[in-house]
């Protein structure tokens, strides 16, 4: 448990919140801002490891909730971790459950103690208490652990928001004290709905306990855009200046964009991978849905200006043709494609910010699109 900040701020815009950092772990340092590719169970669905390190990923996220329930923690434990289990030596990152369990609603209960829950897979009645919580992904061996949570639905009453905002509160606490002393790195998460001052309430009660970062929870829930940006807007002052930041569950490729401009240093998203695996496809242009007759006999690559494994090899007709017949290939490739954006898109921002140019290049990249993403 150190005192000392994992989080080196190495620029800031002169323009806007936008920063540039590093953030230390067990398994290397992470550039950030930073985008975290969601690997749920122990695999960035039809990515290879390599793949990932071809695509630039530096940190991929896993699941306590997904892995507790199969094939557990102990298991994992006995394969050297997440890391020796799934063949990954770079950052992990692994969410607490505390948002799992809330998608699952009447199969949770929730008490001072923990959340009980139902394993979707069979049923088994299975309890995590923020200890627990903190135990199992010791035994994962994340290089990032989350505080257990409780997210607030939108929308929500106030009285409902503070309750359970002084309920992740107290359960943080209780994940900072059961905590070992193994070099893994615990943030805190701010929870607190659509209300600013409960937001600013939690980051103070999680500021005071001290993590090694601080994540924000509890949006992009369904509220419009412009709530989650006011939220942003009016926490983002007031956490901590050398900690990471963590938006979690974000975004789309402008959410990405609107994040950094507001200040934040990393986010996750299942939506380049699964888009992906829907045939939808990011590119500098806009969205492209692949199964399009449009692309029956194009022989363009998906972007002209991507580099990565996919646009070098392949034409929109080819992945279209393979996209229609439901081939395995599809899948691989146009995750490739879509990951790589994402990383490209957090490269470029990095490099815009060092050159404090953040504000032209958010101009761009809004310029360029003649299609709007979804
Ligand atoms: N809490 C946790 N994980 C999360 C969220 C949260 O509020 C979200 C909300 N966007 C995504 N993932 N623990
Ligand atoms: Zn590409």
């Amino acid at each position: 448990m150190s005192t000392v900040s994992p989080f080196t701020l190495l620029g800031r815009s002169s323009e806007c919140k936008a920063r540039r950092g590093q953030l230390t772990t067990l398994h290397g340092t992470i550039q950030t801002p930073v985008f975290m590719p969601v690997g749920t169970l122990g695999t960035v669905k039809a990515m290879t490891p390599e793949n990932l390190k071809e695509i630039g990923a530096q940190i991929i996220l896993g699941n306590t909730y997904h892995l507790y329930i199969r094939p557990g923690h102990e298991l994992i434990r006995r394969f050297g971790g997440l890391h020796g289990f799934m063949h990954w030596d770079r950052p992990i990152l692994t969410d607490s459950g505390g948002f799992q369990i809330f998608s699952l609603k009447e199969l949770a209960k929730i008490t001072e103690d923990g959340a009980a829950f139902r394993s979707h897979i069979d049923g088994a009645k299975l309890f995590l208490s923020p200890e627990g919580a903190v135990h199992v992904q010791e035994a994962l061996g994340a290089d990032i652990m989350m505080a257990l949570d409780t997210c607030i639905p939108y929308p929500a009453d106030r009285d409902q928001a503070i309750k359970a905002t002084a309920l992740t509160a107290r359960w943080a606490k209780r994940c900072r004290e059961a905590q070992s002393d193994t070099g893994q790195l615990l943030f805190g998460i701010v929870q607190g709905g659509m209300y600013a001052d409960l937001r600013r309430e939690a980051i103070e009660q999680l500021v005071e306990i001290g993590f090694d970062g601080y994540a924000l929870g509890g949006l992009s829930v369904g509220e419009p855009k412009a709530l989650m940006e006011e939220m942003l807007d009016a926490t983002a002052d007031h956490l901590p200046v050398d900690h990471a930041r963590y938006l979690m569950g974000v975004g789309t490729p402008e959410d990405l964009v609107e994040g950094v401009y507001h200040g934040i240093d990393m986010f996750d998203c299942v939506m380049p991978t699964r888009n992906a695996r829907n045939g939808m496809l990011f590119t500098s242009q806009g969205r492209v849905v692949i199964k399009n007759a449009c692309f029956q006999q194009d022989p363009r690559p998906l972007d002209e200006t991507c580099g990565c494994y996919t646009c070098r090899h392949y034409s929109r007709a080819y992945l279209r043709h393979l996209f229609q017949n439901r081939e395995i290939l599809a899948y691989q490739l146009n995750s490739i494609h879509n990951l790589h954006y994402y990383c490209t898109l957090m490269a470029a921002m990095r490099e815009a910010i060092q050159e404090d140019r953040f504000l032209d290049f958010r101009r761009h990249f809004y310029q360029q699109r003649t299609e709007p993403f979804a």
